[in-house]
């Protein structure tokens, strides 16, 4: 099995009515849906928080979402609560069906680290083991889509290539936060640029 298929936080929270919508997030899904068929192996990621995660502004007093600050030596931006362990906006979205995933890895799952990569939480202090779990299974290719392409999709490609698996991201499968206009754009050039083919 060579091609593996990853599904980046395809989440409630994630969705237009959701904690931290990513604009037209639902019209992934039944993108998806047809991507998956054309896979043997796909896997799934889930954003996993607990209630007082680090990564939420409201366990700062005085800041706001968006805003950015130092969390154990790393840039962190500050989000409205989401995915939290347990609630319906952690679970996977509503309106797919996830019955191919073979497997999901939750990450951010620790208070004081952000994880936007499915491979490691931020600063590569962890593993999620999904790199063994792919390697192991045979995968050399890998496929991203989901949210949001300027985060998760981002840096879960970027894990992916420097992990030394052909790595592809299904552009039209993506949609970005874009907090700064074009930041679309931006994260589509640096995937380009560390070899990441963009399709
Ligand atoms: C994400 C911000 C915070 C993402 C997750 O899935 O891209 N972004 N948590
Ligand atoms: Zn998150």
């Amino acid at each position: 099995m060579k091609r593996a298929l990853v599904l980046v936080d395809l989440q409630n929270d994630f969705m237009p009515s959701g904690r931290l919508p990513v604009p037209k997030g639902d019209e992934v899904l039944p993108i998806a849906q047809e991507l998956m068929r054309g896979f043997e192996l796909v896997v799934a990621t889930q954003d996993w928080h607990p209630p007082d995660h680090l990564s939420f502004a409201a366990q700062h007093p005085g800041k706001q979402p968006g805003e950015t600050i130092e969390l154990e030596g790393l840039a962190q931006v500050l989000w409205p609560e989401h995915c939290v362990q347990g609630s319906p906006g952690a679970e996977l979205a509503g309106g797919l069906d996830f019955g191919p995933v073979k497997a999901i890895f939750r990450k951010g799952t620790d208070r004081n680290v952000d994880s936007y990569s499915a491979f490691f939480g931020n600063g590569r202090r962890q593993t999620t083991g999904l790199q063994f779990f792919l390697s192991g299974l045979g995968a050399t290719e890998v496929y991203v889509l989901g949210l949001a392409l300027d985060y998760c999709v981002k840096a879960t490609a970027l894990d992916a290539r420097a992990l030394g698996f052909e790595t592809r991201v299904f552009r039209a499968a993506c949609r970005a936060v874009n907090a700064c206009a074009g930041d679309d754009e931006r994260a589509l050039e640096e995937m380009s640029a560390a070899g990441i083919e963009i399709r």
